[in-house]
């Protein structure tokens, strides 16, 4: 098969396990390409008590430019975390310039967690995110993330499998046809994803909950749900490939007593993601 491109457009953070410096390594395990859009360069990620962070929106548009003058193509375009309104409007010129009719477009709509919003998500951000969904076929909100792009009260954060179906036919169709809402607590002892597929029947993917929540779980499960699809494997099956892997890794964290900030140690199971 023809190797394929992906361009993850999200920060490059050096120390922490997040965004490129994982989903580059990931995709590339599946013998994708992967070409990184940097939207801000950090030593470690927000997480950690100090943090060296440099906005890398101003230069963006020129970065983005010299792909369009070289005609270079791209078979996939995958986004994360995103700083401001004036960013959200550069990917979105970005997909409308590079997607092809069969391109993979995946949004992860990082926006918050546990029903709570990060603190650069002003009104107008979540306007904006609203806006970027329109142009996914692939979207991995959380709860909370599914609750505000429908302005739909978080509550308490339990919801049955109705509502979710609803929610997601809602979201649906503004454009993506695939989502899975990710990391929903089942039982205390389970962690579900609610995998909806447009006119398909709805599936669920649930693994063990193990140990604390660890930060870089969803840009593990986003780019292995990235590289699975793109290498022509159904939604379901790649949800499930990405829950069980990111499993995997954060059982050996537990194992090694990795901090919770530092990531998953993705790297020792890279070989799961090969295929001949
Ligand atoms: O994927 C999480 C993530 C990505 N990028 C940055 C972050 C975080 C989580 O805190 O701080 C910069």
């Amino acid at each position: 098969m023809k190797q394929k491109k992906l361009a993850i457009i999200n920060d490059v953070t050096g120390f922490g396990r997040c965004s490129v410096a994982v989903m580059a390594p990931i995709v590339s395990a599946m013998k994708i390409q992967a070409v990184a859009i940097p939207t801000a360069i950090l030593s470690t990620h927000t997480q950690f008590p100090e943090y060296f962070f440099d906005d890398y929106t101003p230069k963006m548009r020129d970065y983005i430019q010299t792909y369009k003058n070289l005609n270079i193509e791209f078979d996939g375009i995958a986004t994360g975390f995103l700083g401001s309104k004036e960013q959200v409007e550069i990917v979105i010129d970005f997909i409308k310039s590079f997607r092809k009719d069969d391109s993979l477009v995946l949004v992860d709509p990082v926006m918050g967690d546990y029903g709570e919003l990060y603190a650069t998500y002003t009104p107008e951000m979540c306007q904006k995110m609203k806006e970027l969904v329109q142009y996914a076929n692939i979207l991995t909100p959380n709860l909370t993330e599914l609750c505000t792009l429908l302005d739909v009260d978080y509550g308490d954060g339990k919801f049955g499998m109705d509502e979710l179906g609803d929610m997601c036919r809602e979201l649906a169709s503004r454009g993506p046809e695939h989502i899975v809402v990710t990391g929903i607590p089942f039982h205390k002892k389970q962690i579900m994803n609610y995998v909806y597929s447009k006119d398909e029947e709805t599936r669920i993917v649930m693994v063990d909950r193990i140990g604390v929540d660890r930060s870089g779980t969803g840009d593990v499960i986003s780019s292995v749900i990235a590289g699975m699809c793109m290498n022509g494997h159904n939604f379901y099956d790649s949800v499930r490939k990405a829950a069980e892997y990111a499993s995997k890794c954060i059982r050996y964290c537990e194992e090694y007593q990795v901090p919770e900030h530092w990531g998953l140690c993705f790297e020792m199971y890279l070989k799961d993601l090969m295929e001949d």
